[in-house]
């Protein structure tokens, strides 16, 4: 039985305890462990009853994710392969509660379920979160769920992916009771109640009273499809979902599981599971720094301060008030001090207004924020994030000024997406405590939050900005000090490429909907409408020295912003704005400026393939993050990943851009990219990187993978 699993006794009941850190993932050796405890269970004469519980911080958290790539390729084309022990469990001759503290996610909840009877603990939480890497549940949860919940339920626990609190999962019938005191002593408590009861075990797959009617329930699976069609665009793990449970309404048990195995698989061996794992994985890999040692001290953050409050200030402040963290917002005028709080506050009263925040909870937040026109109250706080506007002259002056009055071992950063953070750190006299912290727009919002390390930058305060990162609910990402930094360095090429296929005879929102269909949160003509045209164009003018010459250069954003067309705040950029919220129309005096400016250009128009749109647009992203990853800008290829999944709407099913690649085969994106070069010119020159890994038949996960 080993040590991953152990088995004791109070008087008559026996204990099932599994002991695999740090979650109890149903790991090789795990769900034996838990069989040969059945099995001695139930040869022993002695004991009446067993409670099945978890050790440590939670009671199992699902099937072991590590093991899915040897289960996706294995011969044995099974379930997760925990049927079996789910059968011995519920076929013991003696009742088994399950004990549930923590998590009791996916296989977890699964094992619970064929337990006889379940206790939890008030925090705990019980899920079927399959469907967030791209499978459904693989032993039985479709089948057995609907039995204890409900169809309606089952459904949405099933095909949505989120947790259910213990006293919902009590309402629902999932969880038969809730403890008041320990545990475990109340789940001893309940198979002793169970024994004097002389209650036999009751077998979940045997309860067939909520499975509905014929009628009800179609209404239910079209209604969740619909709105898995809407909310779970292009995702087939929770239409699969959805049929399972279908499957369990209309099948016997053993039939049901079947067809469960059958769809399970189906979503195993599909690119979006490897994509969505990809991404599991990659956020939780990327708070690991190679270099910086573990006990490296991370200053505790009890006072922020961030100067200017417009777009991103705003946001930032938002955050840290959600965090709990008291902050001062400094203005350099009254006017934009009222305006900035202002919309703080009407973001505050929308999110009341729609059940996100409760109005005392907004209040709280709102208490936490002091507005400032000076650095009064600076000397104590533990960092400041400077977001005032993009410039150098103006951000030097800033941080000469907070080097005056901080603390000296407050962090300093710069919220700048374009400039220079060593020149930022060289105007204060402690470089070292200088760092970027690029938030994205909505700031309150987003998740990514790039940590730009300049060359000076201390590791205290590296680590503080990772461990900050988390504390804010940001997925914080490391990167280096390169223009453009890892996120926007690679939108260039990826925006060009759009706006290339534009002059070469795709329309405006042919471009954009191929990519929205991709897969992409929004198209890259959308986005530049959204951000503001003329931001781009500002970036180009001043580094306009720095551009290769030789290097075909966009002809139409220029003139878009020469004309006063800056996107959605002018009304009108790549297309055309009526009403605030209402979507992009499309734009025929746009259209027409196109076709002249490729006229002028001397560019023949042509049918333009959505393929070829994600290839030029996508490829053009994979070619500069091959690029980013050499020069050691981005410490691994999934960083790459995270922050186009958490901050640009890169569809986490496709994994990132870097993973995308590899699913396709870097082979194939180096080819196209030669071909790209041959006919586009030198911006196609292929990475250094990309083809070398192609040249070796590898991959950007196994380069991730070398460099551990
Ligand atoms: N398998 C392997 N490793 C896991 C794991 C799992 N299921 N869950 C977590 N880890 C690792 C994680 O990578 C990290 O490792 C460490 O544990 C701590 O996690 C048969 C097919 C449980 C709520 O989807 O949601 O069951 O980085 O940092 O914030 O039908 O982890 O330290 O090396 O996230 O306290 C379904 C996924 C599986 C649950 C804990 N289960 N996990 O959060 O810690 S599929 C899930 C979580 C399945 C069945 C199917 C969270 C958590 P490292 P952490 P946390
Ligand atoms: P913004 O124009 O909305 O806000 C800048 C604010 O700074 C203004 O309210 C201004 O009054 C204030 N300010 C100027 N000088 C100041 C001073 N000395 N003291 C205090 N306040 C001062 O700009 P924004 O879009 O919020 O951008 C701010 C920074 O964030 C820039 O560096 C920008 O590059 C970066 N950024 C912007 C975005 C975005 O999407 N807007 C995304 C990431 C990063």
């Amino acid at each position: 039985m080993g040590e991953l699993v152990s088995l004791t006794r109070q008087s008559e009941i026996a204990i099932i305890t599994i002991n695999n850190p740090p979650v109890n993932a149903l790991s090789p050796g795990v769900p034996e462990g838990i069989a040969a405890s059945v099995e001695s269970i139930n040869n022993d004469d002695s004991i009446k009853g067993a409670v099945l519980i978890g050790g440590g911080r939670t009671f199992i958290a699902g099937a072991d994710i590590k093991t899915f790539e040897s289960l996706r390729s294995s011969e044995n084309r099974r379930g997760a392969g925990l049927l079996p022990l789910l059968t011995a469990i519920e076929d013991s001759q003696k009742p088994i509660v399950a004990a549930i503290h923590g998590t009791a996610f996916g296989g977890g909840l699964e094992v619970a379920m064929a337990c006889h009877y379940r206790i939890a603990a008030p925090s705990a939480q019980v899920g079927q979160p399959e469907v967030k890497l791209g499978i459904i549940p693989g032993a039985a949860g479709t089948q057995r769920l609907p039995r204890l919940a409900g169809v309606q339920k089952a459904v949405e626990m099933c095909a949505g992916g989120n947790p259910v609190g213990a006293s919902d999962a009590f309402k629902a019938g999932i969880v038969d009771k809730l403890a008041e005191g320990d545990l475990l002593e109340g789940a001893v408590a309940f198979v002793r109640e169970l024994i004097a009861k002389g209650e036999s075990p009751r077998r979940t797959r045997d309860l067939n009273d909520k499975l509905g009617d014929a009628a009800a329930n179609s209404a239910i699976f079209e209604a969740a499809r619909a709105s898995a069609r809407k909310t779970a665009r292009g995702l087939i793990a929770p239409l699969a979902a959805i049929d399972a449970v279908e499957a369990a309404t209309r099948l016997s048990f053993e039939e049901g599981c079947r067809r469960e195995t059958e769809l399970f698989q189906q979503c195993l061996q599909s690119d979006q599971s490897r994509g969505l794992i990809h991404i599991f994985f990659g956020e939780r890999a990327v708070s690991k720094i190679p270099g910086i040692a573990k006990e490296t001290r991370v200053i505790d953050i009890k006072k922020a301060a961030v100067v200017g409050a417009g777009t991103m200030g705003g946001g930032i402040t938002m955050s840290y008030a959600n965090a709990g963290i008291p902050v001062i917002l400094k203005e350099a005028s009254q006017e934009f001090l009222d305006r900035g709080l202002a919309t703080i506050k009407k973001n505050y009263d929308t999110s009341v207004k729609r059940g996100r925040f409760t109005r005392e909870y907004a209040d709280q937040r709102m208490a936490l924020i002091t507005p400032s026109l000076t650095y009064d109250g600076f000397s104590d706080c533990d960092i400041v994030v400077e977001a005032v506007f993009e410039g150098m002259e103006l951000k030097k002056q800033v941080f000469a000024e907070l080097d005056k009055v901080c603390k000296p071992d407050a962090v300093l950063a710069s919220n700048t997406s374009t400039l220079n953070v060593d020149e930022i750190a060289a105007s204060t006299s402690r470089p070292k405590q200088v760092i970027g912290h690029h938030f994205f727009s909505p700031a309150n919002v987003m998740r990514l939050l790039e940590i730009v390390r300049g060359k000076a930058t201390s590791d205290e305060v590296i680590a503080t900005s990772m461990a900050l990162a988390k504390k804010l609910k940001k997925v914080g990402v490391l990167v280096g000090n390169c223009r453009g930094f890892v996120g926007n360095r690679m939108f260039a090429p990826y925006q060009r490429e759009a706006q290339f296929l534009v002059e070469e005879g795709a329309r405006v929102e042919q471009v954009d909907a191929a990519l929205y269909d991709w897969g992409m949160a929004m198209g890259p003509l959308a986005v530049g409408d959204l951000a503001g045209l003329d931001v781009g164009w500002r970036i180009r003018k001043e580094y306009k020295h720095l551009e290769d010459p030789s290097l075909r250069y966009p002809l139409v954003a220029d003139r878009l912003c020469e004309q006063g067309r800056y996107g959605q705040k002018t009304g009108s950029g790549w297309y055309r704005y009526e009403d605030r919220g209402k979507g992009p129309i499309p734009d025929p005096g746009v259209q027409k400026l196109i076709e002249e400016s490729a006229e002028e250009a001397g560019i023949t128009r042509r049918e333009i393939t959505p393929d070829e749109i994600i290839e030029r647009t996508i490829y053009a992203l994979v070619n500069e993050g091959a690029r980013i990853l050499e020069e050691g800008f981005a410490l691994r290829a999934v960083d790459i990943d995270i922050i186009y999944v958490y901050g640009y709407g890169f569809p986490a099913h496709r994994g990132g851009p870097m993973c995308y690649a590899d699913i396709v085969g870097l082979n194939k994106v180096y080819d196209r990219i030669c071909d790209f070069e041959r006919v586009h010119g030198a911006q196609w020159a292929p990475a250094p990187l990309l083809k070398k890994l192609a040249g070796e038949g590898s991959t950007f996960a196994e380069y991730d993978r070398a460099r551990q």
